[in-house]
């Protein structure tokens, strides 16, 4: 049984649709991140960089950080949503460390600027807003001609994208110059593993 450290964030978002979409058992542990319970020195034993999500495994005692190598630790126990060797598993975790790498982060920081930063900044909205912009414009190129943002199957890829991207509204993206991705994002939207994980981070329940 894998325990999820999680918010109702992208981030955590990710881990719950990964579990939901590999079929893979789970309980959930929300951490209150307002409340500082990240920062609790129990929490930075399982996350030295003190965020979610943090992935446990009670049968083998591995702890994980870091939503993209949880995702890969996952779709490999399960043998889906990676291949397991070659070009094409190269090409799957070039798309993931993009995510991690560059669209978390900006979209992070459009977001925190937009709506928690103690007084205005013009200068970091233009900058995080056009590095937002760029992003979207990246993945609409990629979606244009690829069903699937590694290719034509759906992989962990589209998990770590998918609950960033959805998030346009809230970052004043308009999603209407980007059709390729509104056309992903309402695809990946219908599956159902994917409803159900963005319901399991929602949910306060401790359990
Ligand atoms: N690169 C990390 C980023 C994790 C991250 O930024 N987590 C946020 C929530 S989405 C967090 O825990 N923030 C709490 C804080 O910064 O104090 C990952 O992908 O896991």
């Amino acid at each position: 049984m894998y325990t999820v450290y999680l918010a109702d964030t992208p981030n955590g978002k990710k881990i719950t649709i990964a579990l939901e979409e590999l079929g893979l058992a789970y309980q959930r542990r929300f951490v209150n991140l307002n409340a500082g319970e990240q920062r609790a020195p129990a929490f930075a034993r399982l996350s030295p960089n003190n965020k979610i999500p943090v992935l446990t495994d009670e049968r083998t005692g591995q702890s994980l950080f870091e939503s993209c190598a949880i995702l890969i630790h996952l779709a490999d126990a399960a043998g889906k949503a990676l291949p397991a060797h070659g070009p094409e598993r190269d090409l799957v975790l070039q798309w993931l460390f993009l995510q991690a790498a560059s669209a978390g982060p900006m979209l992070g920081q459009l977001w925190w600027f937009r709506h928690a930063a103690p007084e205005p900044n013009p200068m970091a909205l233009e900058r995080y807003t056009r590095e937002t912009q760029r992003i979207y414009g990246v993945l609409e190129r990629r979606l244009s001609e690829s069903r699937h943002i590694a290719g034509d199957g759906y992989t962990i890829a589209d998990m770590a994208f998918y609950p960033w991207m959805e998030t346009h509204a809230e970052l004043g993206i308009a999603i209407g110059a980007y059709p390729a991705v509104a056309d992903w994002l309402h695809r990946v939207g219908e599956r159902p593993a994917v409803q159900r994980g963005m319901r399991k981070a929602r949910e306060e329940a401790h359990v």
